[in-house]
């Protein structure tokens, strides 16, 4: 009988999970602890770092987990990366589950960038209004650019000041629908939008929205990854659960 760690986070982990629940799998969910109030899972959860790759070593050993699925967000590479460093180590079956990037569609107006610091620089001169859906953990460089007015959507009220002279924060957790962020685009008069290509559906509606209102979108790849057994459906995971076979994925 597998015992799983299910690194989570992720819309897909939350469906993941709940497929291991209804098939009584012997498995814990695990969140960074990164938000207030996490949302609650069906199998038992874990909130909170490991403690870098010894951390999870001991963490895998003591709970004698048997096989791990990193469903974390593209954009977590350090949780990732550690994974496969543990697995490796142990030499424990691992797979990612992890969605496709977005593409972009007759018409849109996208750019694709490497990094935050890149977004930044494909930013106009002029003063714009700019949507910054990222979050708040690489708000810095944009610090930069202080002369546009920055519209910031966070999972948490902001605990300080933000780097940013002119900036709006709403608060909301997605998974977010077209007519939210149509209503978002339109009501603060938004020039560009600035993403992750996180893929997914969770975080997709700015871009339809965007299609549908002719804006600019600045979209920042994904970390590069090592070499690592990748799936992109729960139906793949299950079954390879049952059967892990021989390439282990690290
Ligand atoms: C803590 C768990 C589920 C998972 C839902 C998905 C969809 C909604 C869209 C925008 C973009 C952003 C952000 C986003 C989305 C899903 C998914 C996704 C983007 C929660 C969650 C945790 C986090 C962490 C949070 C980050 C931030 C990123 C906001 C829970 C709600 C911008 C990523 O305040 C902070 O410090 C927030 C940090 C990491 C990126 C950043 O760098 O700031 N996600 N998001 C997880 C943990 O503790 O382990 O609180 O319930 C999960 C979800 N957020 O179960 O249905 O699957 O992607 N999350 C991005 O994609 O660009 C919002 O506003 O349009
Ligand atoms: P990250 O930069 O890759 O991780 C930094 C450190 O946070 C990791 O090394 C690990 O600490 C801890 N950590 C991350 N995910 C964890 C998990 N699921 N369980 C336990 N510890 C975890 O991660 P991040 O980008 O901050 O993402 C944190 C969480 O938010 C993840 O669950 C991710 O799926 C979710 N999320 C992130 C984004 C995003 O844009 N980054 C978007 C949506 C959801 P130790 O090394 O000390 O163990």
């Amino acid at each position: 009988m597998p015992r799983i760690l299910l690194l989570g986070g992720t819309t897909e982990a939350s469906l993941l999970a709940r497929a291991l629940a209804e098939t009584g799998a012997d498995a814990v969910f695990s969140y960074a602890g990164r938000t207030a109030m996490p949302v609650a899972q069906p199998l038992p959860m874990r909130v909170g770092s490991f403690g870098g790759v010894e951390g999870l070593v001991a963490y895998l050993k003591d709970q004698r987990i048997t096989h791990v699925v990193d469903a974390t967000h593209p954009f977590a590479a350090g949780m990732s990366r550690n994974a496969i460093a543990a697995c490796s180590k142990l030499n424990l079956p691992l797979v990612a589950l992890q969605r496709p990037p977005w593409g972009a569609r007759k018409g849109d107006q996208w750019t694709h960038v490497p990094d935050s610091e890149a977004a930044v620089a494909a930013l106009p001169d002029a003063p714009a209004r700019v949507f910054l859906a990222i979050g708040k953990q690489t708000l810095q460089p944009f610090a930069a650019r202080p002369r546009h007015h920055y519209v910031l959507r966070l999972v948490d009220p902001p605990e300080g000041p933000l780097p940013l002279p002119d900036a709006h924060a709403v608060i909301a957790r997605g998974p977010f629908d077209l007519a939210t962020d149509l209503a978002l685009l339109q009501d603060h008069r938004i020039t560009h939008i600035v993403a992750k290509n996180a893929g997914g559906t969770g975080a997709e509606a700015k871009l339809t929205a965007a299609r549908s209102l002719g804006l600019p979108v600045i979209l920042i790849n994904r970390p590069a990854m090592p070499a690592r057994q990748v799936l992109g459906t729960i139906a793949e995971v299950m079954a390879w659960l049952d059967h892990p076979g021989t390439d282990r994925g690290v």
